[in-house]
């Protein structure tokens, strides 16, 4: 076999990534909690007024629910407590069960604390809370990147937060309910200016249909898949578990490509476009390309999402 999964990350080398985000997110993760707590609420409340989220579904709440009924019930003192404990990564009940839950979950939890801490319900950010030196530069750093880039940063540093998970001895993963495939005929197709393979136009749809099982079965079994600054995750099972747990209602809107030959009849493909996340929906349109490499089978042995730089970066197809 002509690639390793290792060997496979660095096709398309001229693709350049979003870097400002992990840079970012390693800069707040050094500040004190309430720094952390208070420089996301500060950053939520200026991006709310360009960009709306949208409520989690109910579905998704229920698995919240007890733990936010229980924080409700506290004092405001013990109430930042809980929150500080989370920035901290601290050992505490709620942090524990905090890292049993999937990133939806977890967005959905802090989106219900947000309201509540807007209402005065559950304690605020004390008025005329003044962020650090370093604190006020990171929030800087925040409002200077894309809406895209800003929801990533959010999204991490919710996800961050919590024991660590590779800390539980065992735990059972919490994740929203599965929704069904969509039905045949509300589907819709992509098209991408200079890629008519089939299996990346199909990846693209079954994954706009929730298709998961039609989905997974276009990867070789040792297949693998990199989200965003992150690890590949290797194999077809951990591959279908992610797009369970991470990947519903996402909406793909692929725009240009490239497609050549490489070693020994595996083919790379470079595509890039925008991703709408549930979230946000067409509020904010993330810059994004997919790196695919396929075997001779036309089957999925590698594909690395990439959250892209700038909008300039749709327009780079070099190899
Ligand atoms: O700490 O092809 C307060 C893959 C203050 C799959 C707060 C993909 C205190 C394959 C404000 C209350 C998935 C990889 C906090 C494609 C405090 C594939 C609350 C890509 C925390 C395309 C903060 C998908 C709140 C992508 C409520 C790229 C923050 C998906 C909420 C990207 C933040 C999705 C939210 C993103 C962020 C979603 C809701 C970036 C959501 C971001």
């Amino acid at each position: 076999m002509p690639f390793t999964i290792d060997s496979a990350r660095s096709i398309f080398p001229e693709t350049l990534t979003a870097d400002a985000v992990p840079a970012t997110i390693a800069r707040f993760s050094q500040l004190s909690a309430e720094d952390q707590l208070a420089l996301i609420w500060f950053a939520y409340l200026e991006m709310g007024k360009t960009i709306t989220i949208a409520a989690p579904g109910a579905a998704s709440m229920v698995l919240a629910e007890p733990t936010l009924n229980q924080i409700k019930q506290k004092s405001f003192q013990e109430q930042t407590q809980v929150m500080c404990d989370l920035a901290n990564r601290a050992d505490a009940p709620i942090s524990r069960t905090y890292a049993s839950w999937s990133a939806n979950i977890k967005l959905g939890f802090w989106y219900q604390l947000g309201q509540w801490m807007e209402q005065g319900t559950v304690a605020p950010i004390p008025e005329g809370y003044r962020l650090s030196a370093n604190a006020s530069a990171v929030l800087q750093a925040i409002r200077n990147l894309d809406p895209g880039q800003q929801i990533t940063v959010l999204r991490n540093a919710v996800v961050d937060m919590g024991f660590d998970p590779s800390k539980l001895d065992s735990y059972k993963k919490v994740t929203e309910p599965i929704v069904p495939p969509q039905q045949m005929s509300q589907r819709t197709s992509v098209a991408i200016q200079g890629v008519d393979n089939q299996t990346v136009l199909s990846y693209m749809n079954y994954m706009n249909a929730n298709d998961f099982d039609a989905l997974i079965k276009l990867f070789t079994d040792d297949g693998a898949l990199q989200p965003p600054f992150q690890r590949p995750i290797i194999g077809k099972d951990a591959v279908y578990r992610f797009f369970r747990e991470e990947c519903q209602n996402l909406k793909l809107l692929p725009e240009q490509g490239v497609s050549e030959p490489t070693e020994e009849g595996y083919t790379q493909i470079k595509v890039t476009g925008k991703v709408q996340t549930p979230w946000f929906g067409a509020g904010v349109g993330m810059n994004m390309a997919w790196r695919f490499l396929l075997n001779p089978e036309n089957k999925i042995y590698f594909v690395a999402i990439d959250l892209l730089a700038s909008p300039k970066e749709l327009l780079n197809l070099a190899r």
